[in-house]
């Protein structure tokens, strides 16, 4: 009788080793340890006929091997399931995988960099990180003059308190802190252009993002003019809306840092006018923050919001698509 219960037991073990689907393991439980014709049940089955003594021995081992049947069948089912490649149809069509593609932001900034370094601009960088003195007072704006009203800030929390405007820290409100920073470590002529983020503690609405994107552009040299300023503006205006016939108006505006101010309109929807960039000659004063002399030196500058550009090229109603994250917008470019 022991010599059945093995023999069964290494029999069992054999097939199940060679077992290669689910279906061979079931009819090999069925084989062992089926409850009718089972090998191993009629063994036990066999058992009453047998001596008291016999049974008590025979009895755990065939419970045994059973346990033993049971595992390495379970065992070999898991084993099948992770590797039974199911059949594919191989002349289905294939599955195409998305592939992403640039931000409409991306693109219009991209498209921005084209064109003015096909003017001959060079791209210069930033930090979105800015200290009160290049945001501000190198700006001709210190800090009781009623203009800083015009940028909403975020200051940064500072353990320590500030030594001096250099050591104040804030998320910059425009790119203008380039100029002042560019200037005091080259010499004219020059023509730059700084795009980046800025970021504004201001209300929302469909024209005004709190965190939003400018490019600055600054040109210095002996003789530069507002009329190369009008000259630049336009050639960049045809060629970043292509064929696309649009009007556009310089209005006559003011910020500290530049004489005289102005700033461009573009006609948007509904045939409104969507202000695009403010501009105008550099102030003296800031030739002087830069450590130029402003009597050599003479040149224009602009900030122009890249969401706006693109909200008039691409026909987009509400600035805050760009940063809603709904797919069903970002595909559409
Ligand atoms: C400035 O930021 C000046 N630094 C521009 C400048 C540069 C003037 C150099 C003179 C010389 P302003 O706050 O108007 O100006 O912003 C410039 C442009 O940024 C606006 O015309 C608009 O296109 C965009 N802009 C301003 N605020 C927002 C906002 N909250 N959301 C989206 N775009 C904005």
């Amino acid at each position: 009788m022991n010599k059945d219960i093995d023999t069964i037991q290494s029999e069992a073990a054999e097939a199940i080793n060679r077992a290669k689907t689910s279906e061979e393991v079931e009819a090999i439980r069925v084989r062992y340890l089926g409850r009718k014709e089972g090998l191993l049940n009629n063994v036990l089955k066999s058992l009453k006929d047998l001596p008291l003594e016999e049974k008590r021995r025979i009895g755990p081992l065939a419970q045994q091997a059973r346990k033993e049947i049971e595992e390495a069948i379970d065992f070999k089912l898991k084993s099948l399931v992770e590797f039974e490649i199911p059949e594919e149809d191989i002349t289905l069509p294939g599955k195409r995988s998305e592939t992403g593609h640039l931000h409409p932001l991306t693109k219009t900034e991209n498209e921005i960099l084209r064109i003015f370094t096909s003017l001959n601009f060079s791209v210069i960088d930033g930090p979105e990180l800015e200290s009160e003195y290049y945001n501000f007072d190198v700006l001709n704006i210190p800090a009781d003059h009623p203009a800083r009203e015009m940028w909403d800030t975020f200051w940064i929390k500072q353990d320590k308190k500030p030594k001096n405007s250099k050591d104040h820290y804030l998320l910059r409100t425009h790119t203008s802190p380039m100029q002042v920073r560019y200037m005091e470590t080259h010499e004219p002529p020059f023509q730059i252009i700084v795009p980046g983020r800025t970021f504004r503690y201001e209300a929302l609405d469909a024209s005004h993002e709190a965190n939003f994107s400018q490019v600055e552009g600054l040109m210095v040299g002996k003789d530069v003019s507002f009329a190369n300023f009008k000259f630049v503006i336009e050639q960049f205006l045809k060629s970043f809306f292509k064929g696309k016939k649009i009007e556009f108006r310089f209005r006559s505006s003011y910020f500290p840092f530049v004489e005289p101010g102005v700033e461009v309109d573009i006609k948007f929807k509904n045939s409104k006018w969507l202000e695009v960039m403010g501009a105008g000659m550099v102030h003296p004063r800031v030739f002087e923050f830069a450590g130029y002399n402003p009597r050599d030196w003479q040149g224009f500058a602009f900030g122009c919001g890249i969401e706006r550009l693109a909200m008039i090229k691409y026909n987009i109603p509400d600035i805050r698509m760009f940063y809603n994250g709904d797919l069903r917008f970002i595909k559409q470019f």
